[in-house]
């Protein structure tokens, strides 16, 4: 028999989470009241969501766009990178951020940053005024992009990337690669283009806004150089071969997505940055 979600069940839904009961409390009364555990939690996924959609447009805020999101809903230690195991070493629901371990193998970083060196130059930003790019002091580092699929080392990250975040390798950008000295840091910016800026309409016809990035390590710096979320007070260690990643539903901070490369202090670092469009970026 079929069951119907009635607009009485959703606002039920609405007052329960208001009154502080947990999902799964909700679930389970719910289920002895009769309700089949899937349409369950169809009627709360979907009452909540609306729900959370409705209050931020009120707000004024833009409303929300599917983002990637890697499969870690029932708490696996490592998640199927196609060529590679990948250990799921962390996360936090807001801001959204995965810590992953092991994405990228030793030679690998060696190999991006071997082809990397021979291309940097200062590290330009876009310019959020005309959509051009420009330089930026909250960017002291150097940095190159490479194409996307540009070579066999550079397509198979983005494949094994697009497969544990499940978001196609079309909606990427080319990886950009950036390299630290003591001193230098990137400032906490969103990654986002901010929709008031006058440049954001020109930008976002490639492709849509920017909805995730994946910061991987490429090399140890002895001291600084972590990745830094200042809205939670919380920082990624820059450990070779792991990354981080983080999306961003909306642009705004209400995503708490602040973030910054903080200041190397001994050592160098090696970064390299893939960031993910709501659709394909040709
Ligand atoms: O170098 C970093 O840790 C860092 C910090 C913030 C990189 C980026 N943003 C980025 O590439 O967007
Ligand atoms: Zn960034």
């Amino acid at each position: 028999m079929s069951q119907t979600i009635t607009p009485e069940l959703r606002q039920w839904i609405v007052d329960q989470a208001r009154a502080g009961h947990s999902a799964d409390a909700v679930l389970q009364s719910m289920k002895s009241s009769g309700w089949n555990e899937d349409v369950a939690i169809e009627a709360m996924e979907s009452t909540l969501r609306g729900h959370l959609d409705q209050q931020a447009q009120a707000q004024g805020l833009p409303p929300a766009v599917p983002v990637p999101e890697p499969d870690v809903a029932d708490s696996p230690l490592y998640l199927d990178g196609g060529d590679r195991q990948v250990a799921v070493l962390g996360s936090l629901a807001l801001p959204r951020v995965v810590i992953l371990g092991g994405l990228l193998s030793d030679q690998e970083c060696d190999a991006l940053i071997a082809a990397a060196r021979p291309r940097l130059s200062r590290s330009l930003t876009v310019a959020t005024q005309t959509g051009g790019s420009e330089v930026n002091p909250d960017r002291t580092s150097q940095g190159m992009f490479f194409q996307r699929g540009e070579s066999e080392l550079v397509a198979r990250i983005e494949a094994r990337i697009a497969r544990l975040i499940r978001w196609p390798v079309e909606n990427g950008e080319g990886i950009q690669v950036l390299h630290y000295l003591p001193g230098t840091e990137y400032k906490p910016h969103y990654d986002y283009f901010d929709p008031k800026e006058p440049g954001t309409s020109t930008i976002v016809k490639r492709g849509g806004q920017r909805v995730g990035t994946v910061v991987m390590y490429l090399s140890e710096p002895e001291k600084g150089g972590g990745t830094s979320f200042p809205d939670v007070f919380f920082e990624v260690a820059p450990k070779r071969g792991n990354a981080v990643f983080f999306s961003y539903e909306r642009p705004h901070p209400s995503t708490k997505t602040l973030h910054g490369g903080s200041p190397v202090i001994e050592g160098e670092k090696w970064i390299a940055t893939k960031w993910l469009r709501e659709r394909e970026f040709r």
